[in-house]
C-alpha cells in the first residue's frame, strides 16, 4: 500500500486543538490509516513574518488513495476546519500539505510532490526526520540526510507532545 507523509501547520485559534482535530479527521477517513505522528513543534513563521508562531507536526500514513484523491480529501478537511485564505503564506487555522508519496514525482497545476519548499524548511524536515529518518525522496536522499543540510536560521522548539 502506498505510504505518504503529510505536513500539518496551524497558527490561528487553538493550534494544538486544530492539529489534533485534523489528525482525527484524517485517520477517520476510510482508505487512510495514520501509522505515526511526530511531536508538535512551535515554529517561527517562514515567508510572511508578521504573524503568530506556528505549531507544526508531520503524520505518516498508509493510503489506498491516489495523490490527487488524497489532496481532495485533505482539502475537504481544511475547509471543514474553517480555513480562510487571505494572505499567501499567511495565518491559517490548518494547512495540510502532501510532502512525499512513496517516491513519486508529480508536477501538475494542482499538485506538486515532493512539496516544493519542504527540503529547506526545518519546520517540515525536523518532524519528518523524527518519525521517518529513512523516508526517501525520489532522488534517493533520506529525510535525515536532507535535514542535516538545512541552514535556515528560524527558531523552533519541540513541545514534546504527541497527539
Ligand atoms: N498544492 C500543490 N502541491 C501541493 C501539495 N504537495 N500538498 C496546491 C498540498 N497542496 C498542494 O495551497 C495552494 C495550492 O497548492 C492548493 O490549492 C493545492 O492545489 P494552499 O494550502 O491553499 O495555500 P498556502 O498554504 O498559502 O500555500 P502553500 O504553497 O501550501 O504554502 P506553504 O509553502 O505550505 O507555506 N511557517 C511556519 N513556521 N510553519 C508553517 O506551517 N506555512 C506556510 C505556508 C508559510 N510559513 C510557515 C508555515
Ligand atoms: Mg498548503
Amino acid at each position: 500500500m502506498p505510504r505518504a507523509y503529510i505536513g500539518l501547520g496551524s497558527n490561528m485559534g487553538n493550534p494544538v486543538l486544530n492539529l489534533e482535530t485534523a489528525l482525527k479527521r484524517i485517520d477517520g477517513i476510510e482508505g487512510i490509516r495514520i501509522t505515526a505522528t511526530s511531536s508538535v513543534y512551535e515554529t517561527e513563521p517562514v515567508g510572511y513574518e508578521e504573524q503568530a508562531w506556528f505549531h507544526n507536526c508531520v503524520a505518516e500514513i498508509d493510503t489506498l488513495f491516489s495523490p490527487e484523491e488524497l489532496l481532495c480529501k485533505l482539502q475537504e478537511i481544511e475547509n471543514e476546519l474553517g480555513r480562510v485564505r487571505l494572505i499567501r503564506w499567511g495565518p491559517r487555522t490548518i494547512d495540510l500539505d502532501i510532502l512525499l508519496y512513496d517516491r513519486a514525482v508529480i508536477n501538475t497545476e494542482r499538485l506538486i510532490i515532493p512539496h516544493p519548499r519542504m527540503a529547506e524548511r526545518a519546520f517540515v524536515m525536523v518532524p519528518l526526520a523524527e518519525i521517518a529518518p529513512d523516508a526517501e525522496f525520489p532522488d534517493g536522499r533520506t529525510a535525515a540526510q536532507v535535514t542535516e543540510l538545512i541552514n535556515d536560521n528560524k527558531k523552533f522548539t519541540c513541545i514534546h507532545r504527541k497527539l
